[in-house]
């Protein structure tokens, strides 16, 4: 698969494959959503260094239209092309947003035989990619056990290797695989996802940490914290033991973040003075890929000052010692005492961002081993799923529908019903 999805970047590259019309592809959309999305979007932005700053790429997860409008809003049919990206086939918004693509396409290039050109599918659903009218010979498959939020090192990142290339996405597994073999190997002491693991049992179940900031000081990991969301809160946030037993303590905790050193103009100040213990994960590189002048350097003091600061503090004395007056001390006053995990890498590389990945990964795993919860289900994404469905028809029928939800949800539909004809 991984030949496949080389050769086919490849041709794309060299302009081998080419719109309907003979124009080479300088677009490429992926539509998917949640695991078929996250990863994809984020590697795309944490790899944007070593991309291909002639292709365009654009990612549609959202069912709302805006997403797929704004997404296509400056690229003309011709030139682009849509991975339509879905392990099941079988996702409401991505597959709208697919149909959407198709009329999009079609109503441009008005030829049933374009959309060949214009569509590939990433997808173990060979019946499925076929009905939609994708070329079965055009879908990457993948395994079936592949959970969406693990999936972004199989043919999922498809998109990343046709931004990054070939080598670079080798590059980026061999990251994976180095650190995989780290905790397959690595006594515990020194193992990183195991320490990493327990540190976020630790905060989580003796100190009743609530939630986890990432905090990565390195700006093509923005959409990082987005990811590690749906990776860690979907693994663990779980409330019954492999045995279906409620568990009596805390599962996962919620994740959340931005980027430094944004994050400091706003809400450090609850990290360093408020009444919650908040553990931080800080991210940052030795090396920049964009140096200008000393912004790295300016950059990382930030990122040594926060973790010194929130570790040790500023006692009363030493605000005092500053000449505080007696009334604006104790507001000075830093308690310290705050845990950070910083991660220091030399450098942002495909390979690092795949061994970054993978640490939490099996972070993520050594965590839900100890809670002894399935950190590979996800129910509750299946409920939402399942309950939108019930509610398209109350919405779009012409009918005033009977309903039978509690009374809030009732008169919601209601309201938006009322409201929605003013604009038909
Ligand atoms: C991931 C989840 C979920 C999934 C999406 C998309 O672990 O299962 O986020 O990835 O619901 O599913 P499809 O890829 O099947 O469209």
């Amino acid at each position: 698969m991984l030949d496949k999805m080389a050769e086919f970047t490849r041709k794309i590259h060299v302009g081998e494959w080419r719109g309907f019309t003979g124009l080479p592809i300088r677009n490429v959309v992926n539509i998917g959503i949640g695991g078929s999305d996250l990863g994809p979007a984020m590697a795309y932005e944490a790899l944007r260094h070593y991309s291909q700053r002639n292709l365009t790429m654009r990612f549609v997860s959202n069912v709302d239209g805006t997403d797929f409008a704004e997404a296509t809003r400056d690229l003309i049919p011709e030139e682009t092309l849509f991975i339509v990206c879905s392990k099941t086939f079988k996702t409401l918004e991505t597959l709208t947003n697919a149909q959407t693509a198709r009329d999009w396409v079609l109503h441009k290039l008005g030829d049933e035989r374009a959309i060949a050109q214009h569509f590939v599918a990433v997808s173990t659903n060979a019946e499925g990619v076929a009905k939609f009218g994708i070329d079965p010979q055009h879908m990457f498959g993948f395994w079936d056990w592949a959970g969406g939020r693990y999936s972004m090192d199989s043919a999922i990142g498809l998109s990343t290797m046709l931004a990054i290339g070939a080598e670079n996405f080798h590059a980026m597994l061999s990251g994976f695989r180095a650190m995989d073999q780290h905790f397959r190997s690595a006594p515990f002491a020194h193992n990183l996802p195991v320490l990493m693991g327990l540190l976020a049992v630790w905060y989580n179940n003796f100190f009743d940490a609530q939630t986890v900031a990432v905090l990565p000081y390195e700006q093509y990991l923005k959409r990082f914290p987005a990811y590690l969301q749906q990776l860690t809160m979907e693994s663990n946030g779980k409330h019954v033991t492999l045995d279906g037993v409620r568990v009596d303590y805390q599962t996962a905790p919620i994740y959340w973040g931005e980027p430094g050193t944004n994050g400091q103009h706003s809400f450090y100040q609850l990290i360093h003075q408020g009444t919650r213990l908040i553990p931080c994960d800080f991210i940052g590189f030795c090396q920049t890929l964009n140096p200008l002048e000393h912004h790295h350097d300016l950059l990382m003091a930030n990122l040594f000052a926060q973790t010194e600061a929130l570790a040790f503090g500023k006692t009363v004395q030493q605000v005092e010692a500053e000449g505080a007056p007696d009334w604006l001390a104790p507001h000075r006053v830093f308690e310290g005492n705050r845990p950070t995990t910083t991660l220091l890498a030399e450098r942002l590389t495909p390979k690092t961002l795949g061994s970054l990945v993978a640490l939490y990964e099996h972070s993520v795993f050594t965590q839900g081993v100890i809670w002894n919860v399935d950190s590979f289900d996800q129910w509750g994404v299946e409920l939402g799923k399942a309950l939108a469905e019930r509610t398209v028809p109350e919405l779009e029928s012409r009918q005033e529908p009977p309903l039978a939800h509690d009374s809030s949800t009732n008169a919601l539909i209601r309201r938006y019903r009322r409201l929605k004809r003013h604009r038909e």
